[in-house]
């Protein structure tokens, strides 16, 4: 099959809209959706801090390269949570990645920091839960620490459509309440902007686009990832879509449209301010602090 632009072989078909595409005609392709998505949702102004956190995986790696090819003002963290060899090879992609953009990366390592990766803490506990929360804290910290505008994730289409899936099916509005491409800062900052550029393209489409650059990354699964219901919602989601192309992006837009309905029963817990850390928290001292047992605050201000 040909290009739908050009003389060149097909590189990829698209099912929706669908079309064959050449590499360099995806490549395009691609980049008008993610400058879309950005500008729909105003993501960034022009002179923006941009902090995106890369994790040696293909999501955050095409947010960095994408974000730095359209010229915005970006510095790469990695945080190394400690979880064996996973760990270790996440961070030398990170570093690779960021080598290739030329994008200064800083890297905290779980471990050095708090004394146990990912993994090795003894609680009830699950770890997906204490690992999401000590990164969330930890690239919230580092951007608020070293004046950040706004931090990037890598979440792609297929990530935000089992989300919202997992979390109809368990009826958690607090959840879909507050999910989105963009969560404003709040809080005198404290709390900074996060957005997630990826937001409108699918997994299969970052996939493409990392092989058509020559973006190399982690592709071995975290070992505490297996057997995660987000994967089992993903598989549902995927079956969909072959069936109806747009199923994922016709689900999570109408989500967005109806999202206020769920508002009405956000609990706005009042925040103050965590006594170890001084960051905000529901109660006298933060999950974070309380989680890792914190008695001094993490300092991530960047040395010159
Ligand atoms: S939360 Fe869980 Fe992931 Fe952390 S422990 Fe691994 S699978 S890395 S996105
Ligand atoms: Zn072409
Ligand atoms: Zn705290």
């Amino acid at each position: 099959m040909k290009c739908k632009f050009c003389d060149k072989l097909a590189f990829i078909k698209l099912h929706y809209p669908k079309m064959y595409l050449c590499e360099e005609h995806f490549t395009e392709y691609f980049e008008r959706k993610v400058k879309r998505t950005i500008e729909r949702y105003k993501m960034f102004k022009p002179d923006d801090k941009i902090l995106v956190v890369v994790s040696g995986g293909k999501d955050s790696a095409v947010t960095a390269y994408v974000l730095k090819k359209f010229g915005y003002n970006i510095e790469c963290l990695h945080i190394n949570l400690g979880i064996g060899e996973y760990s270790e090879k996440g961070e030398r992609y990170a570093k690779k990645q960021c080598e290739m953009i030329g994008a200064p990366l800083h890297i905290v390592r779980v471990r050095e920091l708090l004394g146990a990766g990912i993994g090795e803490v003894r609680t009830r506990r699950p770890t997906c839960s204490y690992c999401g929360l000590t990164k969330r804290y930890i690239f919230n910290k580092f951007a608020y620490d070293n004046g950040f505008d706004v931090v990037a994730t890598g979440h792609n289409l297929d990530d935000e459509a089992s989300f919202i899936f997992n979390n109809i099916m368990n009826w958690n509005t607090q959840y879909l309440a507050k999910q989105g491409p963009v969560t404003p800062s709040a809080l005198s900052g404290k709390l900074v902007k996060k957005v997630k550029p990826l937001y409108e393209v699918t997994e299969r489409e970052v996939v493409a686009y990392a092989l058509a650059n020559g973006i190399e990354y982690e592709i071995d699964e975290c070992p505490h990832a297996r057997g995660a219901t987000t994967l089992e919602w993903k598989a549902i989601l995927n079956e969909m879509e072959e069936k109806r192309p747009g199923t994922k992006i016709n689900f999570v837009k109408g989500y967005l449209r109806k999202k206020h309905l769920f508002e009405a029963e956000l609990e706005e817990a009042e925040l103050k301010e965590c006594k170890v850390c001084g960051m905000p928290s529901s109660g006298e001292v933060c999950s974070f602090c309380r989680f890792w047992r914190l008695e001094k605050p993490v300092d991530f201000k960047i040395k010159p």
